[in-house]
């Protein structure tokens, strides 16, 4: 018999050290779980704005400024919305006339001069934004 309550004794106090050991790593992992999701969300957000749009009429952009990320792809997309314009950018493989999509990545924080690239009008000079790269 007195073996008997041995064993048992033994079996209870392993038992409660297995719940133990299990109940610590269950809140271990609920705790890192919750970390997880919020940081890939954050990058998620990052890659979407690296895309600008662009659009043009006569004889302006729709924005003054295009701010974008250095370092990572930048997906530009243009449009023109009355007449017949086009982008470059200054130093940057960007030309695109009426409509169109172009990504590039640009490694070098600055200021970048977008220009109408096409002589579309009297104003056409007047067609300046800036690319700034962070
Ligand atoms: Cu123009």
């Amino acid at each position: 018999m007195k073996k008997t309550w041995g064993l048992l004794i033994s079996a209870v106090a392993i038992s409660a050290m297995l719940a133990g050991c299990g109940a610590d790593k269950k809140e271990t992992a609920a705790g890192g779980g919750e970390q997880a999701p919020a940081a890939s969300g954050e990058q998620a957000a990052a890659s979407a704005d690296n895309t600008i749009n662009i659009e043009a009429s006569n004889w302006k952009f729709n924005q003054d400024t295009f701010e974008v990320k250095a370092g990572e792809p930048i997906t530009i997309n243009f449009k023109s919305t009355e007449g017949y314009h086009g982008i470059g950018i200054e130093g940057l493989d960007v030309d695109i006339q009426n409509e169109g999509s172009k990504t590039i990545t640009v490694d070098k924080a600055g200021e970048y001069k977008i220009f109408c690239n096409v002589l579309c009008g009297p104003d056409h000079g007047k067609m300046i934004a800036t690319l700034v790269v962070k």
